[in-house]
C-alpha cells in the first residue's frame, strides 16, 4: 500500500458546513488533517470542480491527499490523489484502468458479503457502515452496528478497513478498538464550521492518549 490511513478520516461536506470544500479543507488540515475526502451530493459539476480545484491547490502546497467521492469523471479532470466509490458507483476496477496505479481507490461496503467481495477488488480499502445511525446520509444502508466491525477485522485479516456513520468524539475509539483502522466521520466534525480545527485537535488528543 501506498499510503497510511489515518486513524481519523474527515469527509467534507457543504450542506452542513455552508462554506467551501476549500474552505474545510483549510480547516481540516489546520487541525492536523493529512487526507480528506471531498463529498458533494448537490453542487453542479461545474461548481464542484471549481472548488475542488481550490481545495486541492491548498492540499498540495500542504502534501495533503485529496479524493473525490463518487466521480472518476472529475478526480481524473482535478488530478485528485483518489476516488471513494459506492456500489452503484462505476466499479473500483474501471476506476482502477482510468485513475492509474498511483491513485487511491476506496470502496463503500454495508455488509459482510459485499465487504468479502470488495477485498478482491483493485481498492486500497473498504469502508463498512453506516455503523451507527446518520442523518448525513440520504438513504442509507441498514445500520450494521459495532459487532460487524469486529466480524469484517477477522473476516478480511489487515486489509486496510474503514469505519462509517454516525461515528463521533463519544465513539470513535471503541470502533478503532473494535478493528478499524480508520473512523471517516461527517457531521461531528463539521456541525460548527468555526470549530472544525479545534474539534479535529480534541480527537487527536483524545486519540494521542491510547494505545490503539
Ligand atoms: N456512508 C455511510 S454512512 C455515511 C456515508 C457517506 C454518512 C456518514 O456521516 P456521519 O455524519 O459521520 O454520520
Ligand atoms: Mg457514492
Amino acid at each position: 500500500m501506498h499510503f497510511a490511513l489515518p486513524k481519523i478520516y474527515p469527509i467534507t461536506d457543504t450542506r452542513i458546513t455552508k462554506i467551501s470544500h476549500a474552505e474545510q479543507v483549510k480547516k481540516l488540515i489546520k487541525g492536523g488533517a493529512k487526507f480528506i475526502q471531498l463529498r458533494e451530493k448537490y453542487l453542479s459539476p461545474k461548481d464542484f470542480y471549481d472548488d475542488a480545484l481550490e481545495a486541492l491547490k491548498i492540499a498540495r502546497a500542504e502534501n495533503v491527499k485529496i479524493i473525490i467521492n463518487d466521480r472518476i469523471d472529475l478526480a481524473l479532470a482535478l488530478k485528485a490523489d483518489g476516488v471513494h466509490l459506492g456500489q452503484d458507483d462505476l466499479s473500483p476496477a474501471e476506476a482502477r484502468k482510468m485513475l492509474g496505479e498511483n491513485a487511491i481507490i476506496g470502496f463503500s461496503t454495508h455488509n459482510l458479503e459485499q465487504l468479502a467481495e470488495a477485498v478482491k477488488m483493485p481498492i486500497d480499502y473498504a469502508a463498512i457502515g453506516p455503523v451507527f445511525t446518520t442523518k448525513t446520509k440520504e438513504n442509507p444502508d441498514e445500520t450494521v452496528g459495532i459487532e460487524i466491525v469486529r466480524k469484517a477485522r477477522k473476516l478480511i485479516g489487515n486489509f486496510p478497513l474503514v469505519a462509517i456513520g454516525g461515528i463521533k468524539a463519544t465513539n470513535f475509539l471503541d470502533v478503532l478498538s473494535a478493528g478499524a483502522d480508520s473512523t471517516a466521520i461527517i457531521s461531528d466534525l463539521l456541525a460548527e464550521a468555526d470549530k472544525i480545527e479545534a474539534k479535529l485537535k480534541s480527537l487527536q488528543t483524545q486519540l494521542n492518549k491510547v494505545k490503539i
